[in-house]
């Protein structure tokens, strides 16, 4: 049902999206490299939130800048659109990677997703153990909580490949110590990355590209709902489980409406429907370019996809500055 009335809007609505991402990048940019996190998602999520209300839907944020109490803006069940058209659930992350974005650091984004109400996990913002692959494997061939090594051994008997030819993309967190440890007595190559797991998992839909086989590791919840998304849209498994470690966080789960603490998520458990997802590079990254400002022109590129077709468009867009976007001197 909520698939025809997405459907329709779908053709339209997954162009507009370029525009949501390209602004909130664009203005991440403009902060970029200057070692102040909070200023450049602040001017992310101004600008994400600005271009959002002028799509013709009846959104409603499900991943979005926090609980409403400490996120004024894109908070999780804030109305956005602009009141017109479908009902549609969304995950965003205006700049995922602000300390990337700010030390102008590799892969920093902004990112979206869309689906029918109710397609999105409501995860709250506490860690998830997450496991990520590309397409091209089996269904469910490996599995979330199997030792490191059986992992790496599945995934190379599939490639056809040895372990030291695939490489992991790992958060490098004192937590991951003993996992890292592990990946790489199996002789796979880690790519540690300070942060940005949205782009660390995007990487394994393209490995030749990027040189990413597969994440493994704990990272924020909300960015795997975002994950889930994108590997809708491109391809590739996730798995994933909250780490609900203390009453306060189970409490907080069951209030956002998770009954089984120590549930495995799933891709489609965690993005259902035709998702629509979108992402423009803010830093250059290995599958996307980050914004650049030449004489009065900012050029982005954006990946724009959708889960019904699989179509993936990469829109290289050049704006005129001074006409959109303000300058910061
Ligand atoms: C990751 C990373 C994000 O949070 O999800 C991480 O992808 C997890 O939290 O960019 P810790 O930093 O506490 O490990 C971010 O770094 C920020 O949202």
């Amino acid at each position: 049902m909520a698939d025809i009335d997405l459907s329709a809007m779908d053709r339209v609505l997954t162009l507009e999206l370029v525009r949501v991402t390209e602004r909130a990048a664009v203005a991440a940019a403009m902060m970029r490299g200057r070692g102040d996190e909070k200023a450049a998602d602040q001017a992310a999520v101004d600008a994400m939130r600005n271009e959002l209300n002028r799509l013709s839907i009846r959104g409603r944020v499900v991943i979005g800048e926090g609980e409403r109490d400490e996120a004024p803006m894109l908070f999780i069940g804030e109305e956005v659109g602009n009141g017109d058209g479908p009902e549609v659930d969304i995950a965003l992350d205006p700049l995922e990677g602000t300390t990337i974005c700010a030390k102008n650091l590799p892969n920093s984004l902004a990112v979206i997703a869309i689906t029918h109400r109710n397609g999105l996990l409501n995860a709250p913002d506490v860690y998830m153990d997450k496991l990520a692959i590309g397409p091209g494997y089996p269904e469910d061939f490996i599995e979330l909580d199997m030792p490191p090594e059986e992992i790496v051994r599945r995934i190379a008997k599939e490639k056809d490949v040895r372990p030291h030819e695939l490489t992991a993309c790992v958060l490098d967190r004192p937590r991951h110590q003993k996992l890292i440890e592990a990946v790489r007595e199996t002789g796979v190559a880690i790519r540690l990355i300070g942060d940005g797991d949205v782009a660390g998992i995007i990487h394994t839909t393209d490995p030749e590209t990027t040189g990413i086989d597969f994440y493994i590791g704990s990272g924020g919840a909300p960015e795997g709902v975002l994950a889930a998304a994108a590997l809708r849209c491109m391809g590739g498994q996730i798995w994933g489980r909250l780490t609900l470690d203390t009453d306060e966080k189970r409490a907080r789960a069951e209030r956002m409406g998770i009954s089984e603490p120590r549930k495995i998520y799933s891709t489609e458990d965690m993005a259902s429907g035709d998702v629509l997802f979108a992402a423009t590079g803010v830093t250059d990254g290995n599958l996307l370019q980050g914004v650049s400002f030449r004489r009065g022109v900012a050029m982005t590129h954006t990946i724009v996809t959708r889960s019904h077709t699989g179509t993936q468009r990469w829109v290289r867009a050049k704006h005129i500055v001074e006409d959109k976007f303000e300058f910061i001197d």
